[in-house]
Protein backbone atom coordinates (compact mmCIF):
# COMPACT_ATOMS: atom_id res chain seq x y z
CA UNK A 1 0.00 0.00 0.00
CA UNK A 2 1.95 3.21 -0.64
CA UNK A 3 1.89 6.51 1.72
CA UNK A 4 0.60 9.72 0.30
CA UNK A 5 2.07 12.52 2.60
CA UNK A 6 -0.34 15.76 2.41
CA UNK A 7 -1.61 14.95 -1.39
CA UNK A 8 -3.09 18.49 -2.37
CA UNK A 9 -6.96 18.41 -2.94
CA UNK A 10 -6.52 19.04 -6.39
CA UNK A 11 -4.86 15.42 -6.68
CA UNK A 12 -7.36 13.51 -4.54
CA UNK A 13 -9.62 12.43 -7.44
CA UNK A 14 -6.68 10.66 -9.04
CA UNK A 15 -5.41 9.40 -6.18
CA UNK A 16 -8.80 7.74 -4.91
CA UNK A 17 -9.77 6.68 -8.05
CA UNK A 18 -12.07 3.75 -8.19
CA UNK A 19 -11.32 0.61 -10.33
CA UNK A 20 -13.33 1.31 -13.33
CA UNK A 21 -15.34 -1.51 -14.93
CA UNK A 22 -15.77 -1.91 -18.63
CA UNK A 23 -19.45 -1.65 -18.92
CA UNK A 24 -19.70 -1.90 -23.08
CA UNK A 25 -18.19 -4.95 -22.94
CA UNK A 26 -20.11 -6.55 -20.07
CA UNK A 27 -23.11 -5.66 -21.56
CA UNK A 28 -22.49 -7.01 -25.52
CA UNK A 29 -22.60 -10.54 -23.09
CA UNK A 30 -25.66 -9.76 -20.77
CA UNK A 31 -27.95 -7.78 -22.79
CA UNK A 32 -28.47 -11.29 -25.29
CA UNK A 33 -28.68 -13.37 -21.87
CA UNK A 34 -31.59 -11.23 -21.03
CA UNK A 35 -33.18 -11.25 -24.23
CA UNK A 36 -32.83 -15.24 -24.37
CA UNK A 37 -34.51 -15.10 -20.39
CA UNK A 38 -37.02 -13.37 -21.53
CA UNK A 39 -38.06 -15.57 -24.42
CA UNK A 40 -37.51 -19.25 -23.29
CA UNK A 41 -38.04 -19.01 -19.54
CA UNK A 42 -36.69 -21.92 -17.62
CA UNK A 43 -35.53 -23.71 -20.36
CA UNK A 44 -32.75 -20.83 -20.75
CA UNK A 45 -32.06 -20.54 -17.26
CA UNK A 46 -31.29 -24.32 -17.28
CA UNK A 47 -29.31 -24.03 -19.99
CA UNK A 48 -27.21 -21.20 -19.04
CA UNK A 49 -26.78 -23.27 -15.33
CA UNK A 50 -25.18 -25.96 -18.03
CA UNK A 51 -23.10 -23.46 -19.29
CA UNK A 52 -21.96 -20.97 -16.53
CA UNK A 53 -22.63 -23.35 -13.53
CA UNK A 54 -21.60 -26.94 -15.03
CA UNK A 55 -24.57 -28.76 -13.47
CA UNK A 56 -27.61 -30.33 -15.10
CA UNK A 57 -30.89 -28.90 -13.33
CA UNK A 58 -33.98 -31.12 -13.42
CA UNK A 59 -35.63 -28.87 -10.97
CA UNK A 60 -34.89 -24.90 -10.69
CA UNK A 61 -36.73 -24.53 -7.42
CA UNK A 62 -35.48 -25.74 -4.14
CA UNK A 63 -37.53 -28.01 -2.56
CA UNK A 64 -38.33 -28.78 1.29
CA UNK A 65 -35.70 -31.98 2.28
CA UNK A 66 -33.17 -30.14 0.51
CA UNK A 67 -33.87 -27.34 3.06
CA UNK A 68 -33.86 -30.16 6.18
CA UNK A 69 -30.41 -31.42 4.65
CA UNK A 70 -29.16 -28.22 4.80
CA UNK A 71 -30.83 -27.75 8.54
CA UNK A 72 -28.81 -30.83 9.75
CA UNK A 73 -25.46 -30.35 8.32
CA UNK A 74 -25.14 -27.09 9.60
CA UNK A 75 -22.88 -26.84 12.94
CA UNK A 76 -24.90 -25.66 16.28
CA UNK A 77 -22.74 -22.69 16.85
CA UNK A 78 -23.32 -21.45 13.06
CA UNK A 79 -27.35 -21.59 13.96
CA UNK A 80 -26.72 -19.98 17.19
CA UNK A 81 -24.61 -16.97 15.41
CA UNK A 82 -27.63 -16.70 13.04
CA UNK A 83 -30.30 -16.60 15.17
CA UNK A 84 -27.97 -13.85 17.43
CA UNK A 85 -27.31 -11.64 14.27
CA UNK A 86 -31.15 -12.55 13.13
CA UNK A 87 -32.38 -10.83 16.15
CA UNK A 88 -30.46 -7.46 16.31
CA UNK A 89 -31.21 -6.96 12.77
CA UNK A 90 -34.40 -7.54 13.11
CA UNK A 91 -34.64 -5.17 15.96
CA UNK A 92 -33.10 -2.19 14.24
CA UNK A 93 -34.92 -3.29 11.12
CA UNK A 94 -38.32 -3.07 12.66
CA UNK A 95 -37.24 0.31 14.80
CA UNK A 96 -37.25 1.93 11.34
CA UNK A 97 -41.04 1.68 10.85
CA UNK A 98 -42.67 5.30 10.39
CA UNK A 99 -46.13 5.40 11.66
CA UNK A 100 -49.05 6.84 9.40
CA UNK A 101 -48.61 10.48 8.90
CA UNK A 102 -51.87 12.74 9.14
CA UNK A 103 -52.04 16.64 8.95
CA UNK A 104 -54.89 19.00 8.78
CA UNK A 105 -53.27 22.03 7.22
CA UNK A 106 -56.53 24.11 6.36
CA UNK A 107 -59.70 23.21 8.16
CA UNK A 108 -60.89 20.60 6.56
CA UNK A 109 -58.07 19.81 4.41
CA UNK A 110 -56.56 16.33 5.57
CA UNK A 111 -54.00 14.93 3.97
CA UNK A 112 -51.64 11.61 5.19
CA UNK A 113 -48.88 9.14 4.27
CA UNK A 114 -48.51 5.96 5.04
CA UNK A 115 -45.69 2.99 4.00
CA UNK A 116 -47.15 0.33 1.83
CA UNK A 117 -44.76 -2.96 0.91
CA UNK A 118 -43.21 -3.20 -2.27
CA UNK A 119 -45.58 -6.44 -3.11
CA UNK A 120 -43.21 -8.35 -4.78
CA UNK A 121 -39.40 -8.54 -4.48
CA UNK A 122 -36.56 -10.73 -6.01
CA UNK A 123 -33.09 -10.80 -3.36
CA UNK A 124 -29.75 -12.30 -5.25
CA UNK A 125 -27.33 -13.62 -3.43
CA UNK A 126 -24.17 -14.41 -4.89
CA UNK A 127 -22.49 -17.70 -4.84
CA UNK A 128 -19.10 -18.11 -5.96
CA UNK A 129 -16.10 -17.43 -3.48
CA UNK A 130 -17.93 -17.02 -0.56
CA UNK A 131 -21.36 -17.50 -0.17
CA UNK A 132 -23.21 -14.63 1.33
CA UNK A 133 -25.95 -16.21 3.36
CA UNK A 134 -25.10 -13.04 5.66
CA UNK A 135 -26.82 -11.31 2.80
CA UNK A 136 -29.80 -13.41 3.39
CA UNK A 137 -30.65 -11.67 6.37
CA UNK A 138 -29.88 -8.27 5.48
CA UNK A 139 -32.41 -8.25 2.51
CA UNK A 140 -34.76 -10.95 3.62
CA UNK A 141 -35.32 -9.26 7.49
CA UNK A 142 -36.50 -5.86 6.36
CA UNK A 143 -38.20 -7.76 2.86
CA UNK A 144 -40.53 -9.61 5.75
CA UNK A 145 -40.72 -6.34 7.86
CA UNK A 146 -41.99 -4.40 5.14
CA UNK A 147 -44.88 -6.86 4.61
CA UNK A 148 -43.65 -7.63 0.63
CA UNK A 149 -46.21 -9.97 -0.67
CA UNK A 150 -44.10 -12.06 -2.83
CA UNK A 151 -40.25 -12.74 -2.23
CA UNK A 152 -37.84 -14.75 -4.39
CA UNK A 153 -34.31 -15.31 -3.90
CA UNK A 154 -32.18 -16.48 -6.31
CA UNK A 155 -28.30 -17.91 -5.72
CA UNK A 156 -26.13 -19.87 -7.80
CA UNK A 157 -25.94 -23.53 -7.86
CA UNK A 158 -22.79 -25.51 -7.32
CA UNK A 159 -21.50 -28.33 -9.49
CA UNK A 160 -23.82 -30.75 -7.93
CA UNK A 161 -26.85 -28.63 -8.52
CA UNK A 162 -26.48 -27.52 -4.61
CA UNK A 163 -27.13 -24.19 -2.33
CA UNK A 164 -24.70 -23.77 0.46
CA UNK A 165 -26.63 -24.95 3.59
CA UNK A 166 -26.23 -21.56 5.11
CA UNK A 167 -27.93 -20.04 2.51
CA UNK A 168 -30.74 -22.47 2.55
CA UNK A 169 -31.31 -22.57 6.53
CA UNK A 170 -31.23 -18.97 6.73
CA UNK A 171 -33.65 -18.34 3.97
CA UNK A 172 -35.55 -20.92 5.31
CA UNK A 173 -35.29 -19.55 9.45
CA UNK A 174 -36.99 -16.25 7.79
CA UNK A 175 -39.58 -17.41 6.29
CA UNK A 176 -38.07 -16.91 2.32
CA UNK A 177 -40.04 -20.44 0.68
CA UNK A 178 -38.98 -19.43 -3.18
CA UNK A 179 -35.48 -20.15 -3.88
CA UNK A 180 -34.51 -20.70 -7.08
CA UNK A 181 -30.84 -22.10 -8.52
CA UNK A 182 -30.07 -19.55 -10.76
CA UNK A 183 -27.56 -17.19 -10.73
CA UNK A 184 -25.74 -14.63 -12.60
CA UNK A 185 -27.01 -11.88 -15.47
CA UNK A 186 -29.77 -14.88 -16.06
CA UNK A 187 -31.34 -14.64 -12.50
CA UNK A 188 -31.47 -11.30 -13.02
CA UNK A 189 -33.51 -11.18 -15.88
CA UNK A 190 -35.53 -14.08 -14.92
CA UNK A 191 -36.74 -12.05 -12.12
CA UNK A 192 -36.83 -9.24 -14.75
CA UNK A 193 -39.22 -10.66 -16.97
CA UNK A 194 -41.01 -13.42 -14.96
CA UNK A 195 -40.59 -17.32 -15.98
CA UNK A 196 -41.85 -20.68 -15.24
CA UNK A 197 -40.81 -21.21 -11.96
CA UNK A 198 -39.44 -17.49 -11.01
CA UNK A 199 -42.40 -14.82 -10.35
CA UNK A 200 -41.71 -11.52 -11.99
CA UNK A 201 -40.72 -8.31 -9.41
CA UNK A 202 -41.04 -5.26 -8.84
CA UNK A 203 -37.27 -4.61 -7.45
CA UNK A 204 -34.17 -6.64 -7.63
CA UNK A 205 -31.99 -6.46 -4.71
CA UNK A 206 -28.27 -7.40 -3.99
CA UNK A 207 -24.85 -7.71 -4.41
CA UNK A 208 -23.00 -9.76 -7.20
CA UNK A 209 -20.02 -9.35 -9.90
CA UNK A 210 -19.93 -7.64 -12.86
CA UNK A 211 -22.14 -9.42 -14.79
CA UNK A 212 -24.84 -9.27 -12.18
CA UNK A 213 -24.61 -5.27 -11.57
CA UNK A 214 -24.92 -5.03 -15.60
CA UNK A 215 -27.96 -6.86 -15.79
CA UNK A 216 -29.57 -4.95 -12.56
CA UNK A 217 -28.47 -1.73 -14.22
CA UNK A 218 -30.51 -2.88 -17.53
CA UNK A 219 -33.50 -4.40 -15.39
CA UNK A 220 -34.29 -0.87 -14.77
CA UNK A 221 -35.63 -0.04 -18.71
CA UNK A 222 -38.23 -2.78 -17.94
CA UNK A 223 -39.81 -1.38 -15.28
CA UNK A 224 -38.01 -2.82 -12.37
CA UNK A 225 -36.34 -0.74 -9.37
CA UNK A 226 -33.13 -2.01 -8.13
CA UNK A 227 -31.35 -1.58 -4.92
CA UNK A 228 -28.36 0.81 -6.23
CA UNK A 229 -25.82 0.88 -8.25
CA UNK A 230 -23.24 -1.83 -6.61
CA UNK A 231 -19.71 -1.78 -7.08
CA UNK A 232 -17.04 -3.88 -5.28
CA UNK A 233 -16.64 -3.55 -1.26
CA UNK A 234 -15.03 -0.78 0.23
CA UNK A 235 -13.53 0.66 3.68
CA UNK A 236 -11.59 4.03 4.26
CA UNK A 237 -10.13 3.96 8.15
CA UNK A 238 -9.54 7.17 9.78
CA UNK A 239 -6.71 6.59 12.50
CA UNK A 240 -4.76 8.40 14.79
CA UNK A 241 -2.01 7.80 17.23
CA UNK A 242 -4.43 6.88 19.88
CA UNK A 243 -5.49 3.51 17.49
CA UNK A 244 -3.70 0.53 17.69
CA UNK A 245 -1.98 -0.21 14.29
CA UNK A 246 -2.68 -3.98 14.35
CA UNK A 247 -6.45 -3.35 14.81
CA UNK A 248 -6.29 -0.84 11.58
CA UNK A 249 -4.44 -3.44 9.64
CA UNK A 250 -7.11 -6.25 10.49
CA UNK A 251 -9.44 -3.75 9.30
CA UNK A 252 -8.35 -3.00 6.22
CA UNK A 253 -7.66 -6.30 5.45
CA UNK A 254 -10.74 -7.30 6.13
CA UNK A 255 -12.55 -5.66 2.97
CA UNK A 256 -9.54 -6.08 0.91
CA UNK A 257 -10.20 -10.02 1.09
CA UNK A 258 -13.73 -9.09 -0.59
CA UNK A 259 -12.31 -9.22 -3.93
CA UNK A 260 -9.42 -8.47 -5.87
CA UNK A 261 -10.96 -5.06 -7.32
CA UNK A 262 -11.88 -3.96 -3.59
CA UNK A 263 -10.43 -1.13 -1.99
CA UNK A 264 -9.30 0.09 1.58
CA UNK A 265 -7.72 3.44 1.92
CA UNK A 266 -6.17 4.99 5.23
CA UNK A 267 -6.32 8.22 6.62
CA UNK A 268 -4.46 9.33 9.41
CA UNK A 269 -1.90 12.11 10.45
CA UNK A 270 1.63 10.75 10.86
CA UNK A 271 4.20 9.14 8.44
CA UNK A 272 4.75 7.00 11.60
CA UNK A 273 1.53 5.54 12.36
CA UNK A 274 1.09 4.48 8.38
CA UNK A 275 4.43 2.70 8.18
CA UNK A 276 3.66 0.64 11.43
CA UNK A 277 0.31 0.13 9.69
CA UNK A 278 1.81 -1.31 6.36
CA UNK A 279 4.13 -3.24 8.33
CA UNK A 280 1.12 -4.97 10.34
CA UNK A 281 -0.50 -5.34 6.96
CA UNK A 282 2.65 -7.65 5.60
CA UNK A 283 2.41 -9.68 8.63
CA UNK A 284 -0.93 -10.49 9.10
CA UNK A 285 -1.69 -11.00 4.85
CA UNK A 286 0.72 -14.09 5.59
CA UNK A 287 -2.01 -15.73 7.60
CA UNK A 288 -4.82 -15.13 5.65
CA UNK A 289 -6.38 -17.98 3.11
CA UNK A 290 -7.49 -15.06 0.93
CA UNK A 291 -4.34 -13.57 0.48
CA UNK A 292 -3.73 -13.59 -3.10
CA UNK A 293 -7.17 -11.61 -3.39
CA UNK A 294 -6.16 -9.41 -0.30
CA UNK A 295 -2.86 -8.46 -1.75
CA UNK A 296 -4.24 -7.61 -5.30
CA UNK A 297 -6.97 -5.32 -3.89
CA UNK A 298 -3.89 -3.85 -1.39
CA UNK A 299 -2.67 -2.35 -4.88
CA UNK A 300 -5.75 0.04 -5.74
CA UNK A 301 -5.02 1.01 -2.45
CA UNK A 302 -3.67 3.81 -0.31
CA UNK A 303 -2.79 5.59 2.86
CA UNK A 304 -2.88 9.11 2.83
CA UNK A 305 -1.01 11.47 5.96
CA UNK A 306 -3.22 14.46 6.25
CA UNK A 307 -2.07 17.51 8.96
CA UNK A 308 -5.31 17.85 10.44
CA UNK A 309 -9.12 17.19 11.11
CA UNK A 310 -10.54 19.42 9.15
CA UNK A 311 -8.78 18.55 5.94
CA UNK A 312 -9.11 14.74 6.74
CA UNK A 313 -12.83 15.14 6.75
CA UNK A 314 -12.75 17.04 3.53
CA UNK A 315 -11.06 14.25 2.09
CA UNK A 316 -13.41 11.50 3.49
CA UNK A 317 -16.18 13.30 2.30
CA UNK A 318 -15.39 13.92 -1.13
CA UNK A 319 -14.32 9.97 -1.09
CA UNK A 320 -17.65 8.82 0.32
CA UNK A 321 -16.92 5.50 1.35
CA UNK A 322 -19.01 2.44 1.61
CA UNK A 323 -17.65 2.00 5.34
CA UNK A 324 -15.63 4.37 7.51
CA UNK A 325 -14.01 3.75 10.65
CA UNK A 326 -13.20 5.78 12.71
CA UNK A 327 -10.42 5.54 15.59
CA UNK A 328 -9.44 9.39 16.70
CA UNK A 329 -9.02 11.24 19.93
CA UNK A 330 -11.81 13.88 18.71
CA UNK A 331 -14.10 10.82 17.70
CA UNK A 332 -17.23 13.16 18.00
CA UNK A 333 -16.00 15.82 16.73
CA UNK A 334 -14.90 13.20 13.48
CA UNK A 335 -18.55 11.80 13.34
CA UNK A 336 -20.23 15.34 13.52
CA UNK A 337 -18.53 16.02 10.21
CA UNK A 338 -19.04 13.19 8.25
CA UNK A 339 -21.70 13.96 5.53
CA UNK A 340 -20.81 11.51 3.08
CA UNK A 341 -20.61 7.64 4.06
CA UNK A 342 -22.62 4.32 3.96
CA UNK A 343 -22.13 3.22 7.51
CA UNK A 344 -19.58 4.66 10.41
CA UNK A 345 -17.79 2.02 12.81
CA UNK A 346 -17.01 4.23 15.98
CA UNK A 347 -13.74 3.86 18.04
CA UNK A 348 -11.46 1.15 18.23
CA UNK A 349 -13.81 -1.95 19.09
CA UNK A 350 -15.69 -1.33 16.52
CA UNK A 351 -14.19 -3.62 13.41
CA UNK A 352 -16.40 -3.10 10.40
CA UNK A 353 -17.41 -7.28 10.64
CA UNK A 354 -19.40 -6.30 12.71
CA UNK A 355 -21.92 -4.46 10.60
CA UNK A 356 -21.26 -7.06 8.23
CA UNK A 357 -22.96 -9.76 10.34
CA UNK A 358 -24.42 -8.88 13.27
CA UNK A 359 -24.51 -5.13 15.13
CA UNK A 360 -27.90 -4.63 13.51
CA UNK A 361 -27.54 -2.32 10.86
CA UNK A 362 -27.97 -3.16 7.20
CA UNK A 363 -24.49 -4.52 5.31
CA UNK A 364 -25.99 -3.41 1.31
CA UNK A 365 -24.53 -0.24 1.24
CA UNK A 366 -23.74 2.46 -1.52
CA UNK A 367 -20.04 2.04 -2.87
CA UNK A 368 -18.09 4.06 -5.40
CA UNK A 369 -18.94 7.70 -4.62
CA UNK A 370 -22.49 6.58 -4.49
CA UNK A 371 -22.54 7.53 -0.15
CA UNK A 372 -23.01 10.67 -2.03
CA UNK A 373 -26.65 10.25 -2.94
CA UNK A 374 -27.88 7.54 -1.97
CA UNK A 375 -28.48 5.16 1.24
CA UNK A 376 -27.82 1.84 2.70
CA UNK A 377 -30.74 -0.87 2.38
CA UNK A 378 -33.39 -0.53 5.32
CA UNK A 379 -36.57 -1.11 5.78
CA UNK A 380 -37.43 2.23 3.72
CA UNK A 381 -35.79 0.33 0.91
CA UNK A 382 -39.18 -2.40 0.92
CA UNK A 383 -41.70 0.36 0.96
CA UNK A 384 -42.88 3.25 -0.71
CA UNK A 385 -45.10 5.78 -0.02
CA UNK A 386 -48.78 6.84 -1.00
CA UNK A 387 -50.09 10.22 -0.14
CA UNK A 388 -53.78 10.78 0.51
CA UNK A 389 -55.80 14.12 0.81
CA UNK A 390 -59.50 14.69 1.87
CA UNK A 391 -61.26 17.75 1.56
CA UNK A 392 -64.64 18.40 3.27
CA UNK A 393 -66.54 21.37 2.18
CA UNK A 394 -65.19 23.94 4.30
CA UNK A 395 -62.05 22.24 2.91
CA UNK A 396 -62.71 22.83 -0.95
CA UNK A 397 -64.43 26.55 0.18
CA UNK A 398 -60.65 27.09 1.87
CA UNK A 399 -58.13 26.37 -0.31
CA UNK A 400 -60.32 26.23 -3.68
CA UNK A 401 -59.65 30.18 -4.96
CA UNK A 402 -55.78 29.31 -4.30
CA UNK A 403 -55.58 26.89 -7.02
CA UNK A 404 -58.13 28.24 -9.05
CA UNK A 405 -55.86 31.11 -9.30
CA UNK A 406 -52.75 28.88 -10.23
CA UNK A 407 -54.20 26.88 -12.55
CA UNK A 408 -55.63 30.17 -14.44
CA UNK A 409 -51.94 31.58 -14.79
CA UNK A 410 -50.83 28.51 -16.07
CA UNK A 411 -52.83 28.70 -18.48
CA UNK A 412 -54.83 25.24 -17.43
CA UNK A 413 -58.25 26.18 -17.51
CA UNK A 414 -60.00 21.80 -17.42
CA UNK A 415 -57.99 22.42 -13.63
CA UNK A 416 -59.36 25.29 -12.70
CA UNK A 417 -62.96 24.42 -13.63
CA UNK A 418 -62.73 21.37 -11.72
CA UNK A 419 -62.58 23.53 -8.54
CA UNK A 420 -65.10 25.93 -10.27
CA UNK A 421 -67.36 23.69 -11.02
CA UNK A 422 -67.45 22.10 -7.10
CA UNK A 423 -67.46 25.67 -5.37
CA UNK A 424 -70.71 26.53 -7.33
CA UNK A 425 -72.63 23.50 -6.72
CA UNK A 426 -71.73 23.96 -3.04
CA UNK A 427 -72.80 27.52 -3.26
CA UNK A 428 -75.65 26.84 -4.69
CA UNK A 429 -77.04 23.68 -2.09
CA UNK A 430 -76.33 25.61 0.97
N1 LIG B 1 -18.71 -6.05 3.41
C1 LIG B 1 -19.66 -6.59 2.46
C2 LIG B 1 -20.71 -7.44 3.09
C3 LIG B 1 -20.24 -8.73 3.66
N2 LIG B 1 -19.08 -8.95 4.27
C4 LIG B 1 -20.90 -9.93 3.71
C5 LIG B 1 -19.02 -10.20 4.68
N3 LIG B 1 -20.12 -10.80 4.33
C6 LIG B 1 -20.30 -5.45 1.70
O1 LIG B 1 -20.67 -4.40 2.47
ZN1 LIG C 1 -17.38 -7.57 4.31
Amino acid sequence: MKILLNPDSSTWKEELARPVFKTKKINRIVKPILRKVRRNGDKALIKYAYEFDHVELDNLQVDQTEIKEATAALPSDLKEAILVAKKNIKRFHAAQAQPELVEELMPGVVCRRKSVPIQRVGLYIPGGTAPLFSTVLMLGIPAKLAGCKEIVLCTPPNEEGKIHPAILFTADLIGIHKIIKSGGAQAIAAMTFGTESVPQVDKIFGPGNQFVTAAKQLATNFGVAIDMPAGPSEVLVYADDTAIPAFVAADLLSQAEHGVDSQVVLVTHSQKFAKKVTKEIEEQLKQLPRKDIAKKSLENSVAIVLDDLETALDLINFYAPEHLIISVEQEEEAVQGIVNAGSVFIGKYTPESVGDYASGTNHTLPTYGYARNYSGVSLDSFVKKITYQKLSPEGLKNLGPTVEVMAREELLEAHKNAVTIRLNYLKKNS
